[in-house]
Parts: structure tokens; C-alpha cells; sequence
């Protein structure tokens, strides 16, 4: 599992706040700000599944948690459409950021027009989780931790199963790594076992979960998974 930085409240560590919010090192997570919703960010290549991984989070996660959700599409508003569609949150909690560039140079080099959407929803709505998908991008692509507290980044099973193996940022560091659609596998000849095994190698102890957000839409897993990190942060926010 991945470590949680806190600051010292006894002195003597520097501000944590000075760090690097553009630090890509997974491990090295600003601490959460008191009374700060729990963002967490969620990347991967197009057609993995994130927007169907939001909208089964929201419905997962919305009678109990109070949620807003940031969309990035490049030139469209789409996946905020779909999950308006969806009704999977109030219309007014959802907002869309037309990149309108590389997907990732929108979640980690110049984060503006992100950070204004979440600190909208913030401010009009005080939700505890802000659920930020990025536009569907390359293996290399993360999040700045400027943008987000935490990150899930999913894979497909159809994207091939030597992905995992292959490692890089995401797939690596992530907070949590899904690998979606589970379902396909036995149809596209991907090895899941395989690719378990090659997550749990090259992630040295972060969690890894396999699913199907089409056959198993409850998505318990990833469900638990957030809820107890928007609790933890919880806890760590009132100390800190
Ligand atoms: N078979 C299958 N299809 C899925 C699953 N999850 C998502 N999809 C489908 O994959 C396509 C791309 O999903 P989407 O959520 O839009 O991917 P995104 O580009 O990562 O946001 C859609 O047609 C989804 O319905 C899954 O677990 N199994
Ligand atoms: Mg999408």
C-alpha cells in the first residue's frame, strides 16, 4: 500500500506545501488540507473504462458520500453528457474541461482549468469526493498531485496483457491500478493471472484490482477502496 505523507505537526519539517505539486513520484502526496474534499483522479488509455468506472463509483458511492465529478474530453463535453445521461449525480454537480491539447498536459503541466473546475464544485457544492477523469491518454500520463490527492489508473484486459509488464508511471505508482474488463479476456486471449502477477511485481505492494465494471457494476472493490481513502483523509485533514 502506498504511504501516506503527514505533516509534523511538532515542527522542524518544511512546509509540505513547498513541495513540487508537479513531483511525479508516486509516493510524495501533499497533505491533505483540513476540510478539503478527497480528489482523487482517474487516468488510462482511451476506452478502458473510466467514464463507466465514474458513473458505477457515483452510484456506488452517492447515497453515502457527498460527490462531484470533473471531466476532461479534448474537444467535447461527451463523457460529462453521458454521465448526465446517466443521472448517476445532480446535473450541477458534474463539469466538463474541454482540453482542447494532450490530455495529460491538462492533469499535470498546466492544471488550471482543472483546478478551477474542482475548486467550483468545491465551493458550490462541499462535496467530501471530487472524482477527476482524465481524457484517455497514453501510458506515461499521471496526474500532478497539485490536482489531485490520489490516483487510480485502469487498464483493459483488450489492451493487451503485457501491459502490466511493461510498467511506467501509471501502472507503477498509481495509488490503486484497476484492470478492467475482465470479462473480455477469455475473447481476446489475455491472460489475467499473467497480468496480476506482472501488476503485483512491478507495483511492489500497491493494490491492483481486477474487474468488470460491465458485469459486476457494484465495483465493491474499488467502492471500499475510495471510501476508506476519503476516510482516512478525513482523519488526517482534522490533525493536521
Ligand atoms: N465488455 C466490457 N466493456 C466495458 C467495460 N467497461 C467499460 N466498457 C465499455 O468500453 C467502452 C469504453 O468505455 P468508457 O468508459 O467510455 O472508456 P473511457 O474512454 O476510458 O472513458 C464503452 O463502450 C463501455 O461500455 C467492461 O468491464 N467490459
Ligand atoms: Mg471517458
Amino acid at each position: 500500500m502506498h504511504r501516506l505523507d503527514v505533516a509534523d505537526p511538532g515542527g522542524g519539517a518544511p512546509d509540505p506545501h513547498d513541495q513540487d505539486p508537479h513531483d511525479q513520484h508516486p509516493h510524495h502526496h501533499l497533505p491533505p488540507r483540513p476540510g478539503r474534499a478527497l480528489r482523487v483522479g482517474i487516468g488510462g488509455p482511451v476506452g478502458c473504462g473510466k467514464t463507466a468506472l465514474v458513473a458505477a463509483l457515483c452510484r456506488a458511492l452517492g447515497h453515502e458520500l457527498s460527490l462531484a465529478v470533473v471531466t476532461n474530453d479534448i474537444y467535447t463535453t461527451e463523457d460529462a453528457d453521458f454521465l448526465r445521461r446517466q443521472a448517476v449525480l445532480a446535473d450541477e454537480r458534474i463539469v466538463a474541461v474541454r482540453t482542447g491539447c494532450c490530455p495529460h498536459t491538462a492533469i499535470r503541466d498546466d492544471i488550471t482549468a482543472n483546478l478551477d473546475a474542482v475548486e467550483d464544485l468545491v465551493e458550490r457544492h462541499d462535496p467530501e469526493l471530487v472524482l477527476v477523469e482524465s481524457g484517455g491518454d497514453n501510458l506515461t500520463a499521471t496526474f500532478s498531485y497539485g490536482l489531485v490527492d490520489r490516483q487510480i489508473f485502469v487498464l483493459d484486459t483488450a489492451g493487451g496483457d503485457d501491459v502490466p509488464r511493461k510498467g511506467g508511471p501509471g501502472v507503477a505508482g498509481a495509488d490503486l491500478l484497476v484492470v478492467n474488463k475482465t470479462d473480455l479476456a477469455p475473447l481476446v486471449g489475455a491472460d489475467v493471472d499473467q497480468m496480476a502477477a506482472d501488476a503485483a511485481r512491478v507495483r511492489e505492494g500497491r493494490p491492483t484490482i481486477l474487474t468488470s465494471v460491465r458485469t459486476a457494476p457494484a465495483v465493491t472493490g474499488i467502492a471500499g477502496w475510495v471510501r476508506d481513502e476519503v476516510a482516512r483523509h478525513a482523519l488526517v485533514g482534522r490533525r493536521a
